[in-house]
């Protein structure tokens, strides 16, 4: 075989870095750095040279995204640290209670300050990096245990494959919400519509429904988005940042999407103005949340708390009041059971409520 000219593998390599760059600057910040024709000869450059130096191909290079071929079958996968629920405020007065408690259990009369954030109405996702490089993702599962969908979330721009910058621990499971923005899902199901497909119910379902297929193809062609809100398991040793608001800062410096949204606020005051301010902003963002969450932005305070069950003391999720519609009771039957119980059934027209 032909020695591979230096030339040929440094070319490789800035371009590579090059288009990671201007991924990161597009599908992360929101804010391209070329045109998109600069940006397709970038990748057709990198795609000719990998074809006629295929030795040089590597699983991190952007023209990886996507693997080659389907699973058949998605592989479970226990998480080392469980991947927590929230508890849910659905009034004022519920979330008052959260801060009394939280200020109870931790023997203070002073306010505590909270990392106040959207809640993202997406799945729950969990990706491992080890030396800085992608190697697992996984669905929350029930916590405990989920399923791989590394082959799925390496297609989502913005999971970066190779960690931006410095300073990330060896091992780093970084935690996060996989979501379909409304642009992009009402064109999804435009599409389908053209071509007599089945169409989502809403963007949720969509999101989901593309994480667990096991062709890797059919993911690449959705687009969805990850935003990150949380850390799991992290290399024994490693320091981070003492503050949630801190973590979330280096996890963008390494090249993940972090609600812009995100502030720390002061007390239960502090979280009801933000709740409201989101309220007006909600129609504005984009994508769908489904309400506040708020973190105890000190992490000493945060494994003071501790958690119960499924849910940690720390945070909670102030929901919006879930969408109502009105139908119609059209038919009431009664169902005799085996022992002679009558229960009446009650048939509903079908109303479109959120999906
Ligand atoms: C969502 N869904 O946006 C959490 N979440 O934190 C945010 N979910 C979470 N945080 C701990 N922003 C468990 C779940």
């Amino acid at each position: 075989m032909d020695p591979i000219p230096a030339a040929v593998v440094a070319r490789i390599d800035e371009l590579r870095s090059r288009i990671d760059h201007h991924n990161y600057l597009y599908f992360v910040l929101d804010n391209p750095g070329i045109s998109d024709s600069e940006y397709d000869r970038l990748m057709a450059e990198l795609r000719t040279l990998e074809g006629d130096y295929p030795q040089l191909v590597t699983p991190t290079s952007p023209t990886q995204r996507v693997g080659a071929a389907p699973l058949l079958a998605l592989e479970q996968v226990a998480h080392a640290v469980p991947m927590l629920s929230l508890d849910n405020a659905f009034t004022e007065h519920e979330l008052c209670e959260f801060d009394r408690r939280v200020r109870e259990r931790l023997g203070t009369t002073q306010e505590i300050e909270y990392a106040a954030e959207p809640k993202l109405d997406g799945l729950a996702v969990s990706l491992l990096y080890e030396g800085g490089v992608l190697t697992r993702g996984a669905t929350r599962g029930d916590g405990h245990t989920g399923e791989d969908i590394t082959h799925n979330v390496r297609t989502i721009a913005t999971v970066p494959i190779r960690l931006r910058g410095e300073g990330w621990p060896a091992v780093l499971e970084v935690r996060g919400e996989v979501y379909m923005p409304r642009a992009g899902f009402d064109a999804l199901n435009h599409r389908a519509r053209l071509q007599g497909e089945k169409v989502f119910v809403n963007p949720r379902n969509a999101a989901a429904g593309s994480l667990r297929q096991l062709d890797p193809g059919v993911a690449a062609t959705r687009p969805l988005v990850m935003a990150c809100h949380g850390v799991g398991r992290v290399e024994e040793g490693a320091s981070l940042p003492t503050r949630y608001s801190a973590i979330m800062q280096d996890l963008a410096a390494w090249g993940f999407r972090a609600s812009a949204e995100r502030r720390v606020v002061v007390g239960a005051a502090g979280c009801f103005a933000y709740y409201q301010a989101m309220c007006d902003r909600r129609t504005a963002l984009g994508y769908d949340i489904d309400g506040v969450v708020f973190k105890v932005d000190d992490l000493g305070l945060q494994q003071r708390l501790g958690f119960v069950s499924r849910a940690p003391r720390w945070a909670v999720a102030y929901k919006f009041r879930a969408e109502e519609e009105q139908t119609l009771v059209e038919q009431i039957e009664v169902r005799v059971g085996r022992t002679g119980a009558l229960t009446p059934v009650a048939r509903l027209r079908p109303v479109f409520v959120g999906g």
